[in-house]
């Protein structure tokens, strides 16, 4: 049954089965026009999950309009974490963010930050529900947040991510939903929605010993008195690109996959399940969780913030009995096999608001395998994951310091190098650090695996050097620590200050590191 409710919105009383909610049912430019310059504006949307979908073009277009009318309108922008490309694109061609908050990872957005245009700041997305109910970022002053329904009890079914809205819902002074068609309905259940967090010193311990365990509710709640717009939408969330795994990121994924053996022999993991798996996005943790399905593992459990397409393939294959996240990042395949089977997805995943599923208390209780993608490591086992040459911001921080800091194992995977050989990733000293020398325990290439667990700095280094570095940029490596080392008082981490950066100078002077 359809009910149509004001000119040009139609809404299924399916999706909407509160009255109170039918009527406020209207237009994505009419929701839009309560935006006003300088509001901050929080936004769902998780990697390309969640992300409403009529939002940022009915924004995109308003702007536009003011602007043309001799008005100014931008806005301050907090979401989950990145959101979909489209919509990110689209607010940043029309210099419509003044500010952006937790992390982004499109190009347009990322020229504007670059070049000084658009504030960017950077933080753990652990801290993000908590900072913003700190207040460090001013009035909420509208949430927009995608739902799959909306309950006969006013209760918010929630979509594909949960990332902040449990938050977003709270603190805005006004609040737009948008309520997609696209997610099925079927997707009831598979959230868990914890609303016992509080700021310090109201905080109590959060009851979860395992990835499937639920302490929450599987909705969203929010006050109807600030509800202002209800739109309909029927869009699939934008797909994440995955290439097939390549001989490189399959190099990375064998050996991690011989460490995780290595580690149950010793005793160190238990070979029923190791332990939850984290991985970040991108092709070499896919391709990593690609290669357990070949591994000799099972029973194994994820406690990450996204859940991309191997990990569908692992929990049908029944190697993954549990994944918790707060977010998906799929490819169009991937889109169409968790819709298409998503009485079995609802059972084996678990989707939190990501103050949970990245909360520092929870991964160091697990015992979590962090594994994250880098820029560049020292060689002492420094990471820097965002920002070339250390000053251009590539995405963010996002949740790689979560489990990096409070994981059981900390793990960086890369190639060993970038442009085509011509970058090193692993280089004498990193310009900017996001991932210190005390969190990092573990480095990977495709030529092999540093386990820096146990070694002292001058030890890493040689490890470092030989099991990961390209062998084209040894001998270079070799040279500085050698002479860093030979130097009088050369200290426990042996440097040359003044040649610290030398590669970073090559490549910066001749477009590569190695001439
Ligand atoms: O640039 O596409 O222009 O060629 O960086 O590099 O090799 O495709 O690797 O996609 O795994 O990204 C650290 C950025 C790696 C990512 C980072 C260039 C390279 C390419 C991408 P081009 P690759 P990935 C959970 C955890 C922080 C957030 C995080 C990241 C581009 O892993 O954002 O971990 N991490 N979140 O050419 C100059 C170097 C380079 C370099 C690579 N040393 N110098 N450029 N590149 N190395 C997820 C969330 O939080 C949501």
């Amino acid at each position: 049954m359809t009910t149509t409710v004001s000119p040009g919105a139609t809404v299924d009383s399916v999706r909407v089965r509160h009255p109170y909610f039918q009527g406020l049912v209207t237009d994505a430019a009419t929701a839009v026009s309560r935006i006003k310059d300088g509001d901050t504006v929080a936004i769902s949307g998780f990697a390309s999950a969640g992300t409403p979908k009529a939002f940022a073009p009915a924004l995109a277009e308003r702007v536009r309009r003011v602007r043309a009318d001799g008005g100014s309108l931008s806005i301050n922008l907090l979401t989950g974490a990145s959101v979909a490309g489209e919509a990110e694109a689209l607010l940043a061609e029309v210099d419509g963010v003044a500010l952006r908050m937790p992390y982004q990872s499109e190009p347009t957005a990322r020229g504007k930050i670059n070049d000084g245009r658009m504030d960017y700041v950077d933080i753990h997305l652990s801290h993000v529900a908590q900072q913003v109910w700190e207040g460090y970022y001013g009035t909420v002053d509208v949430a927009v947040v995608e739902v799959a329904a909306v309950t006969e009890d006013g209760k918010l079914i929630p979509s594909m991510s949960v990332g902040n809205n449990k938050t977003w819902l709270e603190v805005a002074d006004a609040v737009i939903l948008e309520v997609n068609s696209w997610v099925p309905l079927e997707v009831e259940g598979m959230h868990d929605v914890y609303y016992g967090t509080a700021l310090p010193p109201n905080r109590s311990p959060i009851m979860m010993t395992g990835p499937a365990d639920r302490i929450g509710q599987p909705y969203l709640e929010v006050d109807p008195s600030k509800v202002v717009a209800v739109v309909h939408t029927n869009e699939q969330d934008s797909e994440t690109k995955v290439a097939a795994p390549d001989a490189i990121s399959q190099a990375i994924a064998g050996h991690v996959v011989e460490f995780f053996r290595s580690e149950v022999e010793s005793g160190r993991m238990p070979a029923d399940g190791l332990l939850p798996l984290q991985a970040g996005i991108g092709n070499v943790a896919n391709a990593v969780l690609a290669g357990l399905a070949e591994g000799p593992f099972t029973g194994l459990t994820c406690y990450s913030e996204v859940i991309q397409d191997s990990m569908l393939d692992l929990i049908r294959q029944g190697r993954v009995a549990h994944a918790s996240a707060t977010s998906l990042a799929l490819s169009g395949a991937g889109l169409a096999e968790l819709v298409d089977n998503i009485d079995l997805y609802r059972e084996h995943v678990t989707l939190r608001p990501q103050e949970i599923s990245n909360h520092p208390e929870i991964v160091r209780r697990l015992g979590i395998i962090g594994m994250n993608g880098m820029l560049e490591a020292d060689v002492y086992g420094n990471v820097n994951s965002t920002h070339v040459g250390g000053t251009r911001i590539m995405n963010g921080i996002g949740g790689s310091g979560d489990f990096t800091r409070n994981g059981y194992v900390s793990m960086f995977l890369s190639p060993s190098t970038a442009k085509n050989g011509a970058v090193s990733a692993i280089v004498p000293m990193v310009p900017h650090v996001d991932h210190t020398e005390h969190d990092v325990q573990v480095i990977v290439t495709e030529h092999g695996l540093a386990d820096l667990r146990g070694l002292s700095p001058r030890k890493r280094a040689a490890v470092v050097i030989d099991r990961c570095a390209d062998p084209a940029f040894r001998p270079l490596l070799h040279d500085y620590v050698d002479r860093a080392t030979s130097r009088p008082n050369a200290g426990n981490t042996p440097h040359i200050l003044e040649e610290a950066f030398s590669f970073h100078t090559r490549l910066a002077m001749t477009g590569s590191m190695l001439e």
